[in-house]
């Protein structure tokens, strides 16, 4: 693990990772985002945070790391049991449905993450540029349109509501990634070090893609 207690002389990539939830012994993650903690890819420092899965302590947590470190990118990753490719997520929506409990023991259900918030909001990582990344070195990915109505689209919610309302922050892109399983919690799952690897090939993605691939014909899929 490498300290970071001294100040930052390059701009910080805030990659964060989940407690483990529903029983788990572990979260893919965070398995795979704190051994990213501390490395350099393409000039940009990566800073790991673990994140409590409650829908009352996620997103104040990243907001705490979004003001101490400033980042210039954000992506912020979640496990997806039940998902065999790495999820890259496009939408975050502005509702709470949850069918478990979060490890607080609360429930939300059929309320909006932040009240008078606007409904969605897509990422601003290139997505296409990502999958195309992850494609070239063979490790399953697919463009998500939903990250569903639990903790983390909650946190996804909250971090591009942030971004998009906060003067200081606006110029930072985020996104988030949902995960597969590890091989031991069951199958479908994905190797710890090829969700490493996708990891990091999606960062340097979106560090060195501007807007987003675009097919010919000049929709933006
Ligand atoms: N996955 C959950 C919350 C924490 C995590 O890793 C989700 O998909 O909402």
């Amino acid at each position: 693990m490498v300290l970071l207690s001294e100040p930052l002389s390059q701009p910080v990539v805030l990659l964060t990772g989940f407690d483990p939830f529903a029983g788990d012994r572990r979260n893919a993650s965070w398995a795979a985002a704190s051994i990213l903690h501390g490395r350099v890819i393409n000039g940009h420092r990566v800073i790991a945070r673990q994140l409590p899965t409650t829908f009352s302590g996620a997103a104040p947590a990243l907001m705490e790391a979004l003001d101490r470190f400033r980042p210039a990118l954000v992506l912020c990753v979640g496990q997806a049991a039940g998902r065999a490719a790495i999820g890259v997520e496009r939408v975050a929506v502005n509702w709470v449905d949850a069918r478990i409990a979060d490890n607080a023991g609360d429930q939300p259900a059929d309320c909006a993450v932040i009240a008078g918030a606007p409904t969605a909001y897509f990422c601003t990582v290139p997505v296409k540029a990502i999958v195309a990344a992850l494609c070239a070195d063979a490790i399953p990915v697919d463009v998500s349109m939903s990250a569903g109505t639990f903790v983390c689209n909650h946190v996804f919610f909250a971090l591009m509501h942030r971004l998009a309302t906060n003067p200081p922050q606006r110029g930072a892109r985020g996104g988030f990634l949902h995960v597969p399983s590890l091989p031991e919690q069951g199958q479908p799952a994905l190797a710890l070090e090829r969700t490493v690897a996708g990891l990091k090939l999606a960062i340097a993605a979106c560090l060195t893609q501007g807007d987003d691939i675009r097919r010919p014909g000049g929709t933006l899929h």
